[in-house]
């Protein structure tokens, strides 16, 4: 039987990763860590504080646990980490080889590292983005993904070592709310939506990114993790989309359902960064290796996330 350690358990993806583990794992073999509690403390056990920059105390647990795996998500994201870049950079790598020696050390057998559509820069194909580009990333946290896809792939290639990964695009969900992204206004819109009827953009309305919802990044995860091992290869990292649209085009889905729904554009400091990424991504590798396929687009989704969201806010809007 796995047991399974998840860091940056209470974040956006983390939080509902860490769920479905627990339904396929059990509760008591999957152990949620991270530097905050998060929303519900008493419904995410168990659950234990750990600094991915605590060596010991990760060690610790590792081994009072009996951990097999590790789902490493803790990370500071794109727009966060402009404000800090060192200890972006810190956080980011520093954590990884933790992780990736402890695999290297035979202590623990198997680790999902998430890259991001982030390592891609202006040097890379906007549209279709293949698999193999030149990696020049705009932003720290970027930056700190490409060197982490890096050591993935050598520490596979010399120690041997089990790291498996996708590059995430924007990822979407009703369950929990992004923080520190640039892709976070995909969420944002929605709940702005049901409860204000109106929503400012950080973006401007043709900004166009990938983008996952996130039924279909757990499948996706808990695909690769288990897919076996000869089918595993790419070592950096898989690219990985479902659906591109821009500010605009998800505002009109919107509207659709909610006719009243406005919209204003404020582009910030993220609309540059954003300009910097991928439109949209050629995941054929991963389609062909293990089998991803995602079921929603961007109508689909936006059915799911408004009736969930609504459930949620109790409205009838
Ligand atoms: C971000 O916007 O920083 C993240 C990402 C695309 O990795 N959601």
């Amino acid at each position: 039987m796995e047991k399974i350690l998840v860091t940056g358990a209470t974040g956006q993806i983390g939080t509902v990763l860490t769920k479905r583990l627990r339904e396929k794992f059990g509760r008591e073999n999957v152990i949620a860590t991270d530097i905050k509690e998060g929303e519900d403390l008493r419904d995410n056990q168990p659950f234990l504080f750990l600094d991915i920059l605590n060596k010991i105390r990760l060690q610790e647990i590792v081994q009072d646990h009996g951990i097999t795996q590790i789902y490493h998500l803790a990370a500071i994201l794109s727009a966060s980490g402009e404000y800090n870049p060192k200890k972006t950079w810190n956080i980011n790598l520093n954590g990884l080889f933790s992780i990736l020696d402890l695999a290297k050390d035979g202590i623990i057998n198997k680790i999902f590292f998430p890259s991001t559509i982030a390592v891609f820069g202006n040097t890379t194909p906007r549209i279709q983005t293949p698999q193999n580009v030149p990696l020049l990333p705009q932003t720290v946290y970027g930056m700190s993904k490409t060197a982490g896809e890096l050591w993935c792939n050598y520490y596979n290639s010399k120690f041997d070592v089990d790291v498996r990964s996708v590059r995430y695009p924007g990822i979407i969900g009703h369950q929990s709310i992004p923080s520190g992204g640039t892709t976070d206004y995909a969420v944002e819109i929605y709940h702005a939506a049901l409860k204000d009827g109106h929503y400012t953009c950080f973006l401007a309305k043709d900004t166009r990114l990938p983008m996952l919802y996130m039924p279909d990044a757990l499948d996706a995860t808990i695909k690769l993790m288990e897919a076996p091992i000869e089918n595993i290869k790419v070592r950096s990292s898989y690219n990985l989309s479902a659906m591109s649209f821009t500010p605009g085009e998800i505002a009109e889905v919107i509207k659709k359902r909610i006719p009243n729904f406005t919209m204003n554009y404020k582009p910030d400091f993220r609309q540059d960064i954003a300009a910097s990424w991928s439109e949209s991504i050629d995941d054929s590798q991963a389609r062909n290796d293990w089998n991803w396929l995602p079921s929603f687009d961007l109508e689909k989704m936006t059915d799911d996330m408004l009736d969930n969201l609504r459930a949620k806010y109790n409205r009838n809007v």
